[in-house]
């Protein structure tokens, strides 16, 4: 277990398997993304340089293109932006809207994959919804799905239906983060399909702000998104997320029985992961990765 670095003036208040929070003030936050990268559920020793900062940018990227759909909670993340304490974190920091956060993952599903796979195969729904008869792995839903999830502390997260997320918050406001989920969904699936990547499905969070409800944490990036390249779309077999093919192919093959600890990544495995993050960028914002650090600086 790696302990979070101490930030000058800013004090910890969380950390995820690769992911750090910091209390800035009454009002804000800081979310920091690491280089770690975990491998079935294992976060590994050795960091992909660079990571931290893609999914940074892709996220600040996302938040900017759907801004007319719901507000972000992001309010800074260039250097100048930043807490001082900070700003040498500029790329992979994100000064953002203290939000009260609400307690359910929001899932939308375009492709039957995942636990969403096993929950039709088992019983033909999917969070309750019943689906056509006869769907394979992989294949593309007739509409996309609002399949909200419970927030497991430890462990894996369980899908419930819309009802429950309107027994707790009421219906008016699971409605609306079903409909936002939807629209921020085929925003991100219309754009990327454009530039040939499926989004498979994607997790949001939401919190709010006086009431109103506010886009949180990271949005559309391979943590919290399966991408798919279209050429390589098949159902019937679903690949792993683009981002981690080589670390989970390189992990099966050494032999590791997939508990910690992981044994050392080889450079060449980790050199091509990080090659990956930045194509995958560059690929989806049409912007060099040079371009967005000097963006932040
Ligand atoms: C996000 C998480 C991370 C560990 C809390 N705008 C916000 N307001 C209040 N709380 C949050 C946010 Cl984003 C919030 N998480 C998830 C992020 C490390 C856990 F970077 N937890």
């Amino acid at each position: 277990m790696t302990t979070a670095p101490t930030l000058d003036g800013l004090r910890h208040r969380a950390s995820g398997k690769v992911r750090d929070i910091y209390e800035v003030d009454e009002a804000h936050l800081l979310l920091v993304a690491t280089d770690r990268i975990s491998a079935f559920d294992v976060v590994l020793d050795d960091p992909i340089p660079g990571r931290g900062t893609v999914l940074t940018a892709l996220t600040q990227f996302w938040l900017e293109r759907t801004a007319d759909l719901v507000p972000g909670h992001l309010v800074g993340w260039r250097a100048a932006d930043l807490p001082p304490g900070a700003r040498h974190l500029a790329g992979r920091a994100m000064l953002v809207r203290r939000l009260e956060m609400l307690p359910f993952e929001c899932i939308a599903r375009g492709y039957l994959v995942g636990s969403g796979w096993k929950e039709y195969r088992a019983g033909g729904t999917v969070c309750g919804i019943p689906l056509p008869e006869g769907l394979r792995e992989a294949d593309k839903l007739p509409e996309p799905l609002f399949t909200p999830s419970t927030k497991a502390i430890s462990g894996h997260d369980e899908n419930v239906s819309e009802q429950v997320v309107a027994s707790h918050l009421g219906a008016e406001l699971a409605s609306r983060l079903h409909e936002l989920t939807i629209a921020v969904y085929r925003r991100g699936a219309e754009y990327t399909a454009e530039r040939g990547i499926l989004l498979a499905d994607t997790k949001f969070e939401f919190g709010l702000a006086n009431g109103q409800v506010v886009l949180a944490d990271e949005v559309l990036t391979p943590d919290s998104s399966r991408f798919w390249p279209a050429s390589s779309w098949r159902p019937g077999a679903s690949p792993p997320s683009f981002d981690k093919q080589f670390v989970r192919d390189w992990a099966t093959q050494s032999g590791w029985d997939k508990n910690p600890p992981a044994p050392e990544i080889p450079e060449d495995i980790v050199a091509q992961t990080r090659e990956r993050y930045v194509t995958a960028y560059e690929k989806l914002t049409g912007e060099s990765f040079g371009a967005w650090l000097d963006r932040v600086a």
